[in-house]
């Protein structure tokens, strides 16, 4: 019965595959099309979890990007126009905070993530990413601020400052990445695109393409691998990336990535001090036009991802799932698909590291949250976006 099921289920999945190739002229290497059937097989192994759920609507926001959870269950949704938004779960009601600074909206830019400081309780520290036009044409920056909550109904941000610059601003409006992340050691991680103009991620002179470690008031932090590489350079903890949309460490204080690959090969990353992930020198997917992109197992001295996807799932975001409400994906991985309109769970404790499920949600996914009592709120993406929250059946 086991075996019909997965035989069926891997017919199905290279019936599709195959429709995907009809479909896309564009897609002519015969390497390619094993690579899918052999990607998606992988898929379809004996491992696969069935965890169920329930989807309840509660809220609507206008291109939200991130996500921040408060204590008191209040959420702290961005808007990519420039807007932060209070959201009281209880009460439904969505009140905009002050303070914001003027975003350059437009492309993928715009306001970007939020993360609390460790010690918010205390310090009320905010930081946010946004993108900003200056010199050069744009880049991302992260901000912090003081999250000032003390009139309900004039809530804002104060003494906001720029802490970090993306170096050098290009012209072109993609691929910022700019997720914000603070580990377990207290430092805030950053998350630096390529701006779509690929050398980067292998400029030492520039933090794009690269993964940051920095101290909480955005100076790079002691310990770092590339500290005797120039003042760019002592930011860097990993470099050789693309698009990396999600962070997030796991249950052992692993930190991991997510990075949408160019035509095919999307990412999931597993990230080591001081590697170099090989963008744009490698990548299992190839460029637009078509040109071959040599594969990570050409090139061995670049650190390949744990797992990649063709066809691509185009990665949103990256969440750890730590609670109780879904036994089955507890310490897994939880992906936010856009183009796969999908949450990807995967078991990153596999050897293979491999998906275990996939969950079909019929709209792009941008965010994900795992809020205090193991629900899971998502964010779908775009204009009248809905706010989603996951209960167990
Ligand atoms: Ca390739």
């Amino acid at each position: 019965m086991k075996i019909l099921r997965l035989s069926m289920l891997t017919t199905v999945t290279l019936t599709s595959s195959l429709i995907l190739m009809a479909c896309n002229t564009q897609t002519n290497s015969s390497k390619f099309e094993q690579k899918t059937a052999a990607e998606t097989a992988k898929a379809t192994s004996a491992s696969r979890i069935d965890q169920t759920y329930q989807i309840k609507t509660i809220a609507q926001f206008n291109e939200p990007w991130a996500m921040a959870a408060l204590k008191d269950g209040r959420v702290l949704v961005t808007e990519r126009k420039g807007k932060l938004k209070l959201f009281n779960p209880k009460t439904k009601q969505q009140v905009e905070i002050k303070g914001l600074p003027t975003v350059a909206y437009g492309g993928q830019g715009g306001l970007g993530d939020i993360a609390l400081h460790p010690q918010f309780q205390r310090n009320h520290w905010l930081y946010i990413s946004y993108v900003e036009a200056g010199q050069g044409g744009y880049g991302a920056v992260v901000a912090r601020g003081e999250l000032d909550l003390s009139d309900a109904a004039n809530p804002q941000i104060k003494h906001l400052k720029t802490i970090w610059t993306q170096v050098p601003k290009v012209q072109g409006q993609g691929h910022y990445s700019h997720r914000i992340l603070f580990g377990t050691d207290g430092k805030l991680w950053i998350s630096s695109g390529e701006r779509q103009k690929f050398d980067p991620a292998q400029d030492m002179n520039s933090n794009l393409g690269k993964i940051l470690r920095l101290n909480d008031d955005g100076t790079a932090a002691s310990g770092n691998p590339f500290t005797d590489r120039g003042e760019i350079a002592k930011q860097v903890w990993s470099l050789g990336h693309r698009n990396l949309l999600g962070m997030a460490f796991d249950d052992k204080d692993q930190l991991w990535s997510v990075e949408m690959g160019p035509k095919g090969g999307d990412e999931l990353n597993i990230i080591v001090k001081g590697e170099n992930y090989g963008y744009p020198v490698v990548s299992n997917g190839d460029h637009y036009d078509g040109t071959d992109i040599p594969d990570h197992d050409t090139h061995p001295e670049f650190k390949a991802p744990a797992m990649s996807w063709t066809p691509v799932i185009s990665p949103s975001s990256l969440i750890f799932y730590t609670g109780n409400q879904f036994p089955a994906w507890k310490n897994k991985a939880l992906i936010g698909g856009l183009s796969s309109k999908a949450i990807v769970i995967v078991d990153t404790e596999m050897k293979p590291v491999i998906e275990v499920q996939r969950l079909k949600m019929q709209q792009r996914i941008r965010g994900l949250l795992e809020v205090g009592d193991g629900s899971i709120w998502v964010l779908e993406d775009g204009k009248n976006a809905r706010l989603l929250q996951f209960t167990a059946q």
